[in-house]
């Protein structure tokens, strides 16, 4: 069993990264290796957001690791909240306050469009790789569902008419922005 640590604070994804690794893997989070201050994300985009989350984390603890950033992007607002997701109403990570807002921003708009876009930064050796993941949909007029977490209560991937919140953890992985960037993390660990 290969073990892999992660930078994030954020179980929801614990979760879903764990389960498309499967059991071949297992995650360690910053608090396993000491690190229990926020990492900081400043930069102005998921790339170098990831890359910076995975680089502070190598830097303090010297082991491979990866981060992965994810943004909701908008086509009628222009691609945000996208980098900005987790900020998006308040400073903190306000799902509900973030919803509330996605909506009253599209109120009335006939273009729902959305896209989630995964940007995963593996760390080994001290060289990094990038592993992209992105899901296209739209975006409700009221939340719908209670699993998952963020913003998946507004999303309706293309092909389904239902939003993430009302998937299974399995159905959500199977086709969403994080499951995509994952697998192709996982296919890149596997092939070496
Ligand atoms: P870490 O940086 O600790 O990994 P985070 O919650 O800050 O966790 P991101 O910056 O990558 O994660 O994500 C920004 C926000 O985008 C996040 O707070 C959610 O609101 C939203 N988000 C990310 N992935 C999502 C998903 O799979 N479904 C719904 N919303 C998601």
């Amino acid at each position: 069993m290969k073990k892999l640590l992660f930078a994030t604070n954020n179980a929801h994804k614990l979760a879903e990264v764990g389960a498309v690794l499967g059991p071949a893997y297992t995650l360690a989070t910053p608090r396993d290796c000491g690190v229990t201050e926020e990492i900081p994300e400043t930069q102005p985009t998921l790339e170098g957001n990831a890359r910076q989350k995975a680089r502070y984390l190598y830097e303090r603890t010297g082991l491979d690791c990866f981060a992965d950033d994810t943004g909701l992007e908008v086509a009628a607002l222009g691609g945000a909240p996208g980098v900005h997701s987790a900020r998006y109403a308040t400073d903190g990570h306000d799902f509900a306050a973030n919803n509330r807002l996605l909506l009253e921003n599209l109120r009335g708009a006939a273009d729902r469009r959305a896209r989630f876009r995964t940007v995963i930064c593996l760390i080994e050796g001290g060289e990094e790789r990038l592993f992209e993941g992105i899901v296209e949909g739209r975006i409700l007029d009221r939340e719908a569902g209670c699993e998952g977490f963020g913003y998946d209560p507004l999303f309706v991937p293309d092909g389904f008419d239902r939003t993430f919140a009302e998937m299974t953890a399995e159905e959500k992985n199977a086709v969403s922005h994080r499951g995509r960037a994952v697998r192709r993390l996982a296919g890149y660990l596997h092939g070496k």
